[in-house]
């Protein structure tokens, strides 16, 4: 149904939100007219962003826009835009909506789909960096190695041996960008193209050739269908199955696109359903919603059930519950692996070898190219930079026993340092960059403490980090996440990384830093 159809429901959070974007907005005019009267102290506190990506560029033009302008964003490679610079496969695309998976001041009414493509998210991301001139703070192929926590001051180093001392840091780094390769012996011996989803290698021609791909996750569920029609043969290895919520794709009509251009309160009515939608549905059946929970699993079964041959729906039925795994979401995936040049290979893998992949039956599957759709390490963070705070204690030692943030953007006894999508920031399904916003609004509300000159240092009390956690744990038991499947969600402590309460709990948790929970030094 086109979106110009639907009657503009009325937005369950949009009086609360409004009210809370007004609130940050009126704080932070009081702020600006503040920090003029005092000369603008943003100028003299040096801000490093760490990443370029959605994040990054987010950071920068709220930070100049409050008035901190001496900020460099350091970028590890030599474009931006995070992970939608690095995956470029056959297929990619956005599983949250597009007019949700955007900044909320910069609507986009040229999107081409209801989930867009990989390439088009990067452009946008390209172009707000340019509109708002964060491309000329970007230092590209500056890769911080270091970054240590001295008298007050931060002293960062790049791989290229620069150095630069700043008053913040803030890590956008980003979640998914650290590739995962499977323990699989012989992977090195494979004699053909072979690569990692995130490192397409984009002059390997799959034309006529038979494709192999490890891994059945987003990814490699987006992958099959594009290239499908190309190749000579598929075939997907799967050590699981995964669940797949059927779900349309449209174009958007030029006349939807000129009604967006003509009409921004349209667009914000679509980004405030898409909104209460995925908060109402997905990130409430997560955190233990029956009656979604239960609605969503039906959908998935009753996709499952168009597989049409009953030795091959048997194969792609998972033995856990939807959405314990990252809720998949195609309406061409079961289409395209039914086609006769498809195959489910459910046998566990032997070895790699030079000609293909051996599963254990002892077959050898024979393959031209070879796909590594295992995806990442969702827990990195900040790897593999040595961060040290002020009592020389490096964050990946404070993390030694599971990765902990005081309410994911700060660590006890880092001051000054804030991270961006941290540890538990996930909410689930849901954009990324709207949790980025607010995290960024909370994050500036305690820089403004330094700035205004009440404090030198803050930083998470260990007490409320703890608290805090020991609250996740306790939320945790109720969600789906940890109802019996294995997912990238869930680290080698048995953590799991996202939210496990209410889209709305977020909100009302980024507001207002409760300044009781933070030792702030003079
Ligand atoms: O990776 P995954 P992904 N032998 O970790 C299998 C986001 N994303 O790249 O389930 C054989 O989900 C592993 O098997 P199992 C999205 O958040 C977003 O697909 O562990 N198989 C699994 O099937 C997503 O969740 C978009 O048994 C092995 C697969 O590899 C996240 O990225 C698009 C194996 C890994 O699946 C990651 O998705 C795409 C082995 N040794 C992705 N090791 C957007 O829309 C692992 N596997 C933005």
């Amino acid at each position: 149904m086109s979106i110009l159809a639907t009657q503009p429901k009325r937005c369950k959070f949009a009086t609360a939100w409004q009210r809370y974007v007004n609130r940050l907005k009126e704080s932070m005019n009081i702020q600006h007219s503040e920090i003029k009267a005092a000369g603008g102290k943003g100028e003299l506190l040096r801000i490093a962003i760490i990443g370029a990506g959605m994040s990054g560029i987010l950071t920068a033009i709220k930070l100049r826009e409050a008035g901190y302008t001496n900020f460099t964003i350091y970028e590890k490679a030599d474009r931006l835009g995070g992970t939608w610079r690095e995956n470029t496969y056959p297929g990619l695309s956005c599983d949250v909506p597009s007019h949700l998976y955007r900044y909320s001041f910069e609507p986009n009414p040229n999107w081409s789909k209801l989930f867009s493509p990989g390439q088009e998210i990067w452009e946008y991301f390209d172009g707000v960096a340019k509109k708002y001139d964060v491309a000329s703070s970007i230092e590209y192929n500056k890769e911080v190695t270091k970054s240590e926590y001295k008298n007050g001051k931060w002293y960062l180093e790049t791989a290229d041996g620069g150095r630069d001392t700043v008053d913040f840091v803030i890590a956008a780094t980003g979640v998914l960008h650290h590739p995962v390769f499977p323990d699989i012996d012989g992977l090195g011996s494979f004699e053909g193209p072979c690569f990692h989803s995130a490192q397409w290698d984009h002059n390997a021609s799959l034309e006529g050739k038979r494709v192999g791909i490890i891994g059945t996750g987003s990814t490699a569920i987006q992958i099959v269908p594009a290239i499908i029609d190309e190749v000579e043969k598929v075939s997907l290895f799967q050590r699981t199955p995964q669940w797949v919520l059927p779900l349309p794709n449209p174009e958007f009509s030029d006349e939807e696109k000129q009604a967006f251009r003509n009409s921004p309160e349209l667009m914000e009515d679509v980004y405030c359903q898409a909104r209460d939608q995925f908060s109402g549905s997905f990130s409430e059946a997560v955190i233990g919603d029956k009656t979604q929970m239960e609605e969503i699993g039906a959908l998935c079964q009753g996709n499952l059930e168009t597989v049409q041959d009953p030795e091959l729906r048997e194969k792609l039925t998972p033995n856990y519950q939807a959405m314990c795994k990252r809720l998949i979401m195609s309406n061409d995936f079961y289409p395209a692996i039914q086609k006769p040049n498809a195959d489910v290979v459910t046998e566990g893998i032997e070895r790699i070898e030079a000609g293909g992949v051996r599963t254990r039956d002892g077959v050898l599957h024979e393959l031209d190219v070879l796909v590594i759709a295992t995806g990442f390490d969702g827990h990195a963070f900040t790897g593999p930079m040595n961060i040290i705070g002020r009592n020389g204690t490096s964050l990946e030692e404070t993390w030694a026993n599971g990765k902990e943030a005081y309410r994911s953007v700060a660590v006890p006894d880092f001051p000054n340092f804030f991270l961006l999508c941290g540890p538990n920031s996930p909410i689930g399904n849901f954009s990324l960059i709207l949790i980025s916003e607010m995290q960024v609004d909370y994050v500036m509300q305690l820089m403004d403490l330094v700035r205004d000159g009440t404090y030198r240092e803050v930083a998470a009390t260990k007490d409320a980090t703890d608290r805090f956690n020991a609250d996740i744990k306790e939320a945790m038991k109720g969600t789906i996440w940890v109802s019996g499947c294995k997912s990238w969600y869930i680290d080698k402590h048995g953590n799991a990384a996202m939210w496990p309460w209410s889209f709305q709990k977020f909100v009302e948790d980024m507001k207002q830093p409760l300044l009781e929970e933070f030792e702030l030094n003079h």
